[in-house]
């Protein structure tokens, strides 16, 4: 029998494309983009058009698995699609005998040193609202585990945009059609991105200029009309500049600003200070250059800021996105149609969240929240953390062994002898090299989900579309399973996925209203209720196009965009906006930065998803960069290294080798390298042996791109 499953991409990434899944005799034959879904349009990404591979790969953990090898990777290198050759580390047990270890363990830790020696680590391998975060933040509530600061990606740039207009929104892409202007600032969109492109090619067809600014020349910058590159981590001084430009030339909407912001003549001042000589010198980027845009972005209307999350990934990446954000207030972009700005908009959704997770059960458990960890310093707590230390680790969605900065501090702490790791996985990773336990994870051609978006404003019921292969449990089968085994009898352990989901549209949020899981089971995406037409699709006559910020009604503390914020104040940091170098970087104060004059940007693979999908073979063959260093002519020269040439990166947390390529993607003073699983490295580690635990300014997020290194000539 054949019939076709409508699901939805839970894959960490903006688009969350629907999907047609093709099932015959139980078996999916067939992946293909949902052609009626508005913004995803019936295409599917490279990687996850090729997602038969990844679910019946023959490396999927089906069974539960106990370690029989001392922990560490069996074999170094390994090689994609040879992933049975982990599975020797390990015997397989059954469910039984997987959650009853599990609880023992739990038990004798809790008794010795509280619950709190428990840490869960999960990220985002699922994005789905129940698998996402539901069942297993219950479990660990109720457990009195400590708490997982979710860091390691957006919360630096999502509190710098927030600090402006109050909350992650912004314009749809369906608009960047009318855009005259586009600047894709920080944002690649061709990899990461890639169903807003069809739009900016509509509106390029039109006319419209297309801007890329970002250090790596990447598939975008090479499609661009205009591409300047800038250095790392220095957006918030170009920002500043422009707005030096656009204030200075009154460009700027007086109207709009008087009406809708505060802290206009604060900005003023500090803007003053940026004129685009000086920001030049840090920048990398003209003067003339920096006055060109400036003009052309205030005057050629409508003008659109695709923002992404590269922008953040250093020291002051906060504060660079509060820049940013300031620049469409600032020219009243936000009235125009394909006008405004785009980091996220996923705060629009506002499911019901707390009625998933229920952070209340700490209460029956501690009475007080549980110590809080952040997940990108996952090394130090391993290693450091006392009071209690950490003695178990639970890992799903998530590949610590491969994502995490300072991976050497990781994986010294995953090695540990006393240290009980489990992992929930779909495939053998570096992560589950280091675990006790391995438990079997459903993808989610296999569980039902609720999926909202971070690029668009469609929300999604994904279809389970098959029986989980092997003995697969969902995340949320999994944390059930081991909530009753541990003898808690609360009601929500037994709640059903359909009663999930209902709770999770179960909001205040105005936009949810009328959205129900009866109506998104009949019809598979709906766009967000932002008013009468919101039934209808983009193009249709009664289609009504979302521009939230059109009359202000920003959700901020003063209800105005806020160019002087006074809750920032109140955290002691600075009100209005101002830049500083990163530590490390070329103009660093850092002493990490000496000795080392290379910046490194240790980049997403274009066609994997972070560490996933490297390790399927046809996926992987997509990405021809892995083991590369990319590096301008000048620093190889300098270096006597020759394009090809094995080269090793280092600074003081670390070393890799990896082969020279001098293909001019970076500027001088920069070189970029690919995120891979370590295991696949020779000497077992991956570009995160050279990244720091550092926080950014706002939001305790991570710095990847804010790192220095040295390269020489390998000689063995
Ligand atoms: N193909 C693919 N798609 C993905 C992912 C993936 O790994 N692969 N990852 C997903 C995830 S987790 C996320 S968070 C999103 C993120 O998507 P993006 O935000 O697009 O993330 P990045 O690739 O980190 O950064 C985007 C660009 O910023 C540039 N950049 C780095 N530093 C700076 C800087 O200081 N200034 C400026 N102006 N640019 C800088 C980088 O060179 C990069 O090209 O993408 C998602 N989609
Ligand atoms: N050097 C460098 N490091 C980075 C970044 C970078 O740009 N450069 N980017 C950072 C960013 S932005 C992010 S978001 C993080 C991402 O870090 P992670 O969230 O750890 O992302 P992935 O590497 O995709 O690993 C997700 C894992 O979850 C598994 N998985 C998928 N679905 C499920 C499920 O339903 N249940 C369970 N139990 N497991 C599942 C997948 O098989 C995969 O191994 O990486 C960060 N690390
Ligand atoms: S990874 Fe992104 S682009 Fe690819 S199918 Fe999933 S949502 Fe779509
Ligand atoms: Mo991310």
């Amino acid at each position: 029998m054949k019939r076709v499953v409508h699901a939805a991409c839970p894959h960490d990434c903006p688009d969350a494309c629907g999907v047609l899944i093709t099932i015959e005799d139980g078996r999916a034959t067939r992946i293909q983009g949902d052609p009626d879904h508005p913004v995803t349009r019936g295409f599917l990404c490279a990687k996850v058009a090729k997602y038969l591979d990844r679910v019946y790969s023959p490396d999927r953990v089906l069974y539960p698995m106990r370690r029989v090898t001392p922990k560490g990777p069996v074999t170094h290198p390994a090689v994609a699609g040879d992933g049975a050759r982990a599975t020797q580390a390990f015997q397989r047990i059954t469910w039984d005998e997987a959650l009853d270890e599990i609880k023992q363990k739990f038990e004798s830790i809790i008794a010795q040193h509280g619950p709190e020696a428990i840490l869960p680590y999960s990220y985002g391998g699922t994005l789905g609202a129940l698998n996402g975060a539901s069942m297993d933040r219950r479990f660990f509530h109720r457990l009195g585990a400590s708490q997982l600061e979710r860091t390691i990606c957006s919360d630096a740039g999502e509190l710098g945009l927030q600090s402006v207009i109050g909350i992650k929104m912004g314009t749809e892409p369906e608009q960047f059609v009318h855009s005259r202007y586009i600047i894709a600032w920080a944002s690649n969109i061709h990899g990461n991105n890639v169903h807003l492109w069809p739009f900016i090619e509509e509106a390029r067809r039109k006319g419209a200029k297309l801007v890329v600014i970002d250090p790596y020349r990447t598939r975008t910058a090479k499609l661009a009309d205009w591409y300047l590159p800038i250095n790392p981590g220095t957006d918030a001084a170009l920002a500043l500049g422009m707005m030096h430009v656009i204030i200075s030339e009154n460009l700027f909407d007086a109207d709009y600003v008087s009406r809708y912001t505060v802290g206009f003549e604060d900005l003023k001042a500090r803007a003053q200070q940026y004129p685009p000589e000086k920001v030049a010198h840090w920048t990398g980027i003209s003067a003339a250059d920096i006055r060109q845009l400036a003009r052309e972005y205030a005057t050629v209307r409508p003008s659109v800021i695709r923002v992404n999350y590269g922008i953040q990934r250093s020291d002051g990446g906060g504060m660079a996105m509060r820049a940013v954000t300031m620049l469409p207030c600032l020219i009243g972009s936000w009235k125009e149609l394909g006008g405004g700005l785009q980091l996220s908009t996923s705060g629009a959704f506002g499911l019901n969240t707390e009625a998933l997770k229920m952070p209340e059960l700490m209460q029956k458990s501690l009475g007080r929240p549980a110590r809080v960890v952040n997940m990108v310093q996952l090394g130090r707590a391993l290693n450091t953390l006392t009071a209690p230390p950490i003695q178990a680790l639970f890992v799903y969605s998530s590949n610590p062994a491969a994502v995490c900065p300072n991976h050497n501090e990781v994986v010294r702490g995953l090695k540990r002898p006393d240290l009980f790791t489990v992992v929930h996985e779909q495939f053998f990773t570096d992560t589950t090299d280091y675990a006790d336990i391995v438990l079997p994870a459903t993808t989610f051609f296999e569980h039902k989900d609720l999926q909202t978006a971070y690029g668009h404003y469609y929300l999604q019921i994904s279809n389970q579309a098959m029986d989980p292969l092997g003995e697969c449990r969902s995340n949320v089968d999994l944390f059930r399973a081991l909530a009753g085994r541990m003898g808690f009898d609360d009601e929500c352990f037994r709640e059903t996925v359909d009663s999930m989901i209902d709770r999770a549209l179960d909001s205040p949020n105005p936009l949810l209203q009328g959205i129900t899981r009866e109506r998104l089971e009949k019809e598979p995406f709906i766009r967000l209720s932002f008013g009468p037409a919101e039934r209808s699709s983009p193009g249709a006559e009664n289609f009504a196009p979302f521009l939230p910020f059109a009359q202000g009604n920003f959700p901020t503390p003063s209800g105005k965009a806020e160019f002087y914020s006074e809750a920032l104040r109140q955290q002691g940091l600075d009100p209005v906006v101002a830049f500083a170098p990163p530590e490390e970087s070329r103009h660093g104060s850092s002493s990490k930065a000496s000795g080392f004059p290379l910046e490194l940007l240790a980049r997403k693979p274009d066609n994997h998803l972070n560490s996933s999908f490297a390790n399927i073979p046809s996926v992987r063959q997509m990405e021809p960069w892995m083991g590369d260093l990319e590096m301008h002519h000048s620093d190889a020269q300098a270096r006597g290294v020759r394009d090809g040439d094995r080269i090793r990166a280092f600074n003081a947390r670390g070393e890799i080798v990896l082969r020279a390529r001098v293909d001019g993607a970076v500027p001088p003073g920069v070189v970029a390298a690919r995120l891979d699983w370590a295991r696949f490295s020779p000497g077992g580690g991956n570009i995160n042996v050279l990244t720091s635990e550092k926080l950014t300014d706002l939001g305790n997020a991570a710095t990847f791109y804010s790192v220095c290194v040295e390269v020489e000539v390998f000689r063995a």
